[in-house]
């Protein structure tokens, strides 16, 4: 019932202005932060700055991230073997991450299902890797063919609009055809492979239930108000994927890009923060503790998205919601830290959560970083007219928070003009 009202409230939220309204002070970008000297230089930046961030990230915002962690491959099933369209194969990879002590996931590690589609063709090809909300069996659309694949559904936890009937009918029907399924035949015909997994394997989207999954994967020593958040724990999982990838001779480990919606767009921009492989991000809609600013007036606020969900976060974040200036940062930092690579951040009109406005800023507040290594940064002045150069891009379409063909449509436009690609073989 939650969903099903939570859902026609969305329909009624008005349009933000076409012209930036606010103008919240954050925190320096390269000027001088919690007692060290402003950045001087790229290098100043790297050696002092990035490492600074990374450290108030993690203590302020998303708790420890968890140690990097072997994983190894338990099976490997071709699901579907080439056919008509542009589609090779589809694969299902189950993988194993260990960890230094057993936690509560059957069997004591997390286990992952990952799906590998790559085009047809030898590769290697570049991938777009990211994690979705409902678990494998809701990747796949049941039309206009029936569901044939044998896509395994997860033996953890769901959140209840995951369960099908009306809250599941009513997230697609609100939140998109693509808010559980990605467009893969667009994307194997922009040549891109595609990996998907349900970040719920490692840790459960259900507030209460995440804990002991979190306690498991919080490094010792943690302080207990900065123990790992689901956002980290995901944004981690999301590496793990990345070592598995990046050894697949199909893959091409120079360009490997992420995506995630929302939620999973936080833990998208947090992994690139930490690990330097991906060379894009697409975030779409990730709003507070993603690509929008905290400090904006819009958007959704800690206070709220901390009662809603509190094991997304470290407990320290709660505690700061009435008190922006008990944190150093602000989320244009958080964006910097994937400089130089390209990011593209998508925003609905009407959606709130996005924050529009928020998100056009904390691309504004990114941009210094990227002049510093030589790039047009931010190169957009309207909300409406997305950048055709540089590295950082915003766009805003109609409509309310999820995921459609056109953003897609808009990612693959993106990524084709930002990350070269190999030719095909
Ligand atoms: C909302 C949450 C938003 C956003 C969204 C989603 O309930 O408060 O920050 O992450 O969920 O992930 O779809």
């Amino acid at each position: 019932l939650g969903t099903v009202l939570g859902g026609c409230a969305l329909t009624r939220l008005p349009n933000v202005p076409l012209t930036l309204t606010g103008s919240p002070a954050t925190p320096p970008i390269l000027g001088p932060l919690d007692g060290t000297a402003a950045v001087a230089s790229r290098a100043d930046w790297e050696s002092r700055r990035v490492p600074r961030l990374k450290t108030l990230f993690q203590s302020q915002i998303y708790g420890a991230m968890p140690a990097p962690a072997r994983v190894d491959i338990l099976s490997r099933v071709v699901l579907q073997a080439p056919a008509k369209g542009p589609i090779g194969t589809i694969e299902r990879i189950t993988l194993a991450v260990s960890l230094d002590r057993p936690g509560p996931w059957p069997g004591g590690r997390p286990v992952v299902d990952m799906i590998l589609i790559t085009p047809k063709g030898k590769g290697p090809f570049p991938i777009i890797a990211g994690g979705t909300f409902c678990g494998n069996d809701a990747l796949f659309p049941k039309t206009p063919e029936p569901q044939t694949l044998k896509v395994r559904t997860t033996n953890m936890p769901l959140p209840p609009e995951c369960g099908g009937g009306l809250p599941a009918f009513m997230v697609e029907a609100i939140f998109g055809k693509n808010a559980n399924s990605p467009p893969w035949e667009a994307i194997a015909r922009h040549g891109y492979a595609l990996a998907s997994w349900h970040p719920g394997d490692v840790v459960p989207d259900v507030p209460g239930i995440a804990e002991p999954y979190l306690a498991a994967l919080t490094p010792d020593g943690t302080p207990p108000d900065q123990r790992t958040g689901a956002i980290a724990a995901w944004a981690w999982t999301l590496s793990r994927m990345l070592d598995v990838l990046a050894a697949d001779p199909r893959i091409d480990p120079e360009h490997m890009l992420l995506w995630g919606h929302s939620r999973h767009g936080k833990a998208a921009l947090l992994a690139a923060a930490f690990d330097p492989r991906p060379v894009a991000v697409w975030a779409l809609q990730s709003g507070t503790g993603g690509a929008s600013l905290d400090r904006d007036e819009v958007g959704e606020p800690i206070g709220a998205i901390t009662a809603s969900f509190p094991h997304w976060f470290a407990p320290v974040y709660a505690t700061t919601a009435a008190r922006p200036d008990a944190r150093l940062l602000d989320q244009h930092q958080l964006i910097g830290l994937l400089a130089p690579r390209s990011v593209l951040v998508g925003t609905g009109r009407r959606d709130q959560w996005g924050d529009p406005h928020g998100s056009f800023r904390a691309l504004m507040g990114a941009d210094p970083v990227y002049r510093l290594y030589g790039l047009p940064g931010f190169a957009q002045t309207s909300l409406t007219k997305p950048a055709e150069v540089g590295p950082l891009a915003f766009y805003m379409r109609p409509g309310l928070h999820g995921i459609h063909s056109q953003d897609w449509a808009q990612a693959l436009a993106f990524f084709d003009r930002t990350v070269p690609k190999l030719p095909p073989t």
